[in-house]
């Protein structure tokens, strides 16, 4: 049962109710193995479930333009002082919707529509908002793309400088969403300073393994942060920029009144419960352990057979190649989802597939880790799936079946917030 129980959403919207009973019981008996998201605490869906959804916000502490300000002030300074004590970084806007929009809100501060900018290519591990073509970043700038060298799969930074000191880009963002090794912050910001542009670090995906002391921090190397809120960093759906005292002013006034309206007072909120919880000493084990988790399913992947990216993965996701196994991402993908491990579909660098039926698949280990499998799962896990997509090259319904009543039964011992099955 959905954990508080959903009563007044019954009385008034059973259909409703009874989907979302649906899904939490959904995110209780399943592997969710998609590396962005994750179980937040009973604490963060407090939050984001409380009366502050009432409110509206537009403007900064001390400077609305709506009265009645006097709970949400201090709740979003509280959550601000989090991020900047949290990061180490002299300023925060908590408002942006989600990482989008934060993103967008770097462009509107420090770019002209034509201007040059750059980012990792979508394919090989960027993100939409990176300059992408069909991104707005991509029709209204002129972007350029760096990606990984097809020998290792990593990013080579020769190459970026290389790029960078021809076209000279205005802007230049780091980071991504399919990147399975650690991010060289401080040789992205060489290069920005060799080519005069301003460095950006999206830290969306590892924002939780930075907090918590697992991967390096962009603090002092990137002149903006941006980051969601809701994957590693187990929170709300939501999003951060942070910024020196340089360019805060910029990035205030693109967040507000530049790009947003009010911002969401309950995710606000949520995202001060959040960044309080990912400053103890548990979290930092727990994401030492989402790493720990990744590299031995990266291994046991590896000695069944399967070509990773990159050979490896150094932090929470894994992406996979599956053209020497002869199936897609798409139907291995949805073979997995029916043997109860979720996973994306995903494109892998050099595809010769569609981004809509590409070669590969991510897996990562931010959720398996919240709810408590540990390194001595991994090979179980990694068997799973390869006994998942074997049997969906064959079309083993059967085999499929079975995986996912075993995977039911192994996670009835660890348990989920938000939900707790009927005894
Ligand atoms: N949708 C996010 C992800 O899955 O990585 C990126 O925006």
């Amino acid at each position: 049962m959905h954990q508080p129980p959903l009563s007044h959403l019954e009385g008034t919207d059973p259909e409703i109710a009874a989907l979302v009973e649906s899904e939490a019981r959904r995110q209780f008996e399943k592997l969710r193995m998609i590396p962005s998201e994750n179980y937040v605490s009973m604490a963060v869906l407090e939050a984001s479930g409380s009366v502050l959804t009432n409110k509206y916000s537009e403007g900064y502490a001390g400077r609305r333009y709506y009265e009645g300000q006097q709970f949400i002030d201090p709740i979003e300074l509280v959550a601000i002082q989090r991020a900047k004590d949290l990061f180490g970084v002299d300023h925060a806007n908590v408002q942006p919707y989600s990482g989008s929009p934060a993103n967008l809100a770097v462009y509107l501060a420090f770019a002209s529509p034509g201007d040059t900018v750059m980012g990792m290519a979508l394919p090989m591990g960027g993100h939409l908002t990176h300059g992408w073509a069909v991104s707005v970043t991509g029709k209204w700038f002129r972007s350029v793309q760096y990606g990984v060298r097809a020998d290792t799969g990593r990013i080579d930074l020769d190459e970026v400088r290389d790029l960078a000191l021809k076209e000279r880009p205005k802007i230049i963002f780091c980071g991504g969403t399919a990147i399975p090794r650690v991010i060289d912050f401080a040789g992205f910001a060489q290069i920005a300073s060799e080519a005069g542009a301003l460095l950006v670090a999206d830290i969306a995906h590892i924002a939780g393994l930075i907090a918590g002391g697992a991967h390096p921090s962009p603090a002092g190397h990137a002149n903006v942060i941006t980051t969601t809120t809701h994957k590693t960093l187990r929170g709300p759906r939501g999003a951060m920029i942070m910024t020196d005292a340089e360019h805060a002013s910029a990035i205030d006034k693109a967040v507000f009144p530049g790009l947003q309206g009010g911002p969401h007072d309950h995710t606000t909120a949520a995202i001060a419960v959040t960044l309080k919880e990912a400053a103890t000493p548990e979290f930092g084990e727990y994401a030492h352990r989402v790493v720990a988790n990744s590299r031995a399913l990266a291994a046991a992947l590896t000695e069944r057979g399967y070509s990773l990216i990159s050979g490896g993965s150094d932090n929470h996701l894994i992406l996979i190649d599956l053209t020497p196994q002869e199936i897609a991402g798409k139907p291995a993908a949805r073979a997995l989802d029916r043997a109860g491990i979720e996973v994306n579909y995903n494109t892998v660098p050099f595809d010769t597939r569609r981004p809509f039926d590409p070669s590969g698949i991510r897996i990562g280990t931010p959720a398996i880790t919240t709810r408590g499998l540990t390194p001595g799962h991994m090979p179980q896990v990694a068997a799973w799936m390869d006994e998942a997509i074997s049997a969906a090259i064959k079309d083993d319904e059967a085999t499929i079946g079975r995986i996912a009543g075993a995977v039911r039964d192994l996670l009835t011992g660890f348990p989920m917030p938000g939900y707790a099955p009927t005894p």
